[in-house]
């Protein structure tokens, strides 16, 4: 007892001799007026996968309705094509290339063996160093109360919310999906020989017997807000809708079987049980805005929406995703990475407006810092790579200073080989390392990236060609190597 009071005595000192104390009491003071920020994230979600973004099969008319109340974004992107890069990169405003964190963290670490690719990944981070200044670490020094709620992915329990700024870790673990949607939300993963959980969600009534992860998070979710709505809050609010498993509820799958059976066969999106995910992710959020507008604290909360990477095009998802949109999850054309992103911050964004200049998941952590007021004394954001969109948000027909976003990706996923990104106004350059060979697209006019103009603009490849090469060394990035285990196909 003794030996805690004196740490916790050391604690207290050590915080105030960090903050004068006249800071101290103005940053105790000026708490009531710093916005809430709850942070809506889906999972895999493709660019198309809201109604409000051209889905002719989902519904999602209260995600739909936060768009007309802020703003779209019709050109965000996701820092990365997988999950935990893209959540990496939110939270530190960092590209993963330079976190060298550019895949998920189960395929993280040494390559593994194999003789079927030409090339073999760098050895990667699995986990986001405790170092790493996080949303959450920057906003508990103005004192907000921070809940991380759902998937983390972002490293093992050494790495968990609590590492890293949040006072609250519920249902975050280091595994990307959940083994089962339904109660109680756990259970033996044969190919990874383990078996998984979502922790945190367990009551003691016996009413869980039917229980949906997407509905319980959002218990959760619903209980920090009612909590704190006297405080300033940051909820990190990440669902795992609509990552495989493709789990939907049984009557929004009947729902949806019968919509695609009653006539609408012309749709790029054709599975019933993923539209189910999205229709009950949207149901979800309405009950988070509907607990924000009972507690009274609408006006002064801010909400974004995101997705974390573009929807998976496989078999058990659906091979036209992202229509109109090229490839999808893993993969650097827009399929993979150009994502669903709103913000309502009321008293700025105006309803109803749109905004197509492009911004990503980097800019999340410095769009924050300026909207809540925060200084920057320890220098953390000249350490970062993505800007505050606040200028876009006050006007969306302004610019930001930043022209170009970089993508790099030196792993194989079922829809890439390794392969690096640029985006500079209308056009995009991909560099694949198996060959090397560049490929051009102009945004403007071929958004399905169809038509490769590489040979037809040399100059525009060259300029290009050498701002990736110059962010990759600016950065370190690591480079998949040639694999001497390779064994070509006949
Ligand atoms: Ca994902």
């Amino acid at each position: 007892m003794i030996k805690d009071f004196l740490v916790n005595s050391f604690i207290i000192i050590g915080s105030l001799a960090t903050y004068p104390f006249s800071a101290y009491t103005q940053t105790k003071s000026e708490e009531v007026k710093k916005p809430n920020i709850i942070f809506i994230m889906a999972d895999d979600m493709g660019w198309t996968g809201l109604s409000g973004y051209g889905s002719n099969l989902h519904e999602t008319p209260v995600i739909d309705q936060l768009s007309k109340e802020g703003m779209k974004f019709t050109n965000a992107y996701s820092a990365a094509a997988i999950c935990t890069p893209t959540r990496a990169s939110i939270l530190t405003g960092k590209c993963p290339a330079r976190l060298n964190m550019t895949t998920w963290h189960e395929n993280a670490g040494p390559p593994t063996p194999n003789t079927e690719n030409k090339l073999l990944p760098p050895t990667t981070l699995p986990n986001l160093l405790l170092d790493e200044f996080t949303i959450a670490e920057m906003v508990k020094k103005a004192g907000y109360f921070t809940a991380h709620i759902g998937k983390w992915h972002l490293g093992d329990a050494n790495h968990y919310p609590e590492t890293q700024g949040f006072d609250i870790n519920i249902g975050g673990t280091m595994w990307g999906m959940p083994q089962t949607y339904w109660y109680p939300f756990r259970g033996w993963r044969e190919s990874d020989q383990e078996i998984r959980y979502v922790p945190g969600l367990d009551n003691i009534d016996g009413n869980n017997a039917n229980a949906y992860l997407t509905d319980r998070l959002t218990d959760k979710a619903i209980e920090v807000i009612e909590a704190k709505k006297n405080d300033s809050f940051f909820l990190n609010l990440s669902y795992y809708n609509c990552h495989v498993p493709i789990e939907g509820k049984p009557e929004l799958v009947d729902y949806f079987e019968h919509k695609l059976t009653a006539g609408n066969k012309n749709t790029y999106h054709t599975n019933p049980g993923y539209a189910a995910m999205i229709a009950s992710l949207d149901k979800n959020i309405g009950r988070v805005f509907n607990a924000i507008k009972k507690a009274g604290i609408e006006e002064n909360t801010i909400i974004f929406f995101y997705s974390d990477n573009g929807g998976q095009v496989n078999a058990r998802v659906n091979l036209k995703n992202n229509y109109p949109l090229r490839s999808g999850k893993g993969s650097l054309y827009e399929g993979g990475i150009r994502v669903p992103f709103i913000v309502k911050w009321p008293g700025i964004t105006k309803p109803g407006d749109v905004c197509d200049y492009p911004v990503s998941s980097i800019d999340i952590l410095p769009t924050i810092q300026e909207m809540t007021g925060l200084t920057d004394k320890e220098n953390h954001l000249k350490k970062i790579d993505g800007v505050s969109i606040v200028p876009l948000l006050r006007d969306p027909s302004s610019t930001l200073a930043r022209e170009t976003l970089y993508w790099h990706f030196p792993h194989y996923y079922p829809t890439t080989t390794p392969v690096s990104a640029i985006r500079k106004g209308k056009w995009k350059l991909l560099e694949f390392f198996e060959d090397n060979h560049l490929e051009l697209y102009n945004l403007k006019s071929d958004l399905g990236e169809n038509h490769n103009l590489a040979e037809k603009h040399p100059d525009i490849v060259a300029d290009l060609y050498h701002n990736l090469k110059a962010w990759r060394k600016s950065i370190d990035a690591k480079y998949p190597s040639t694999n001497p285990q390779y064994i070509p196909a006949p």
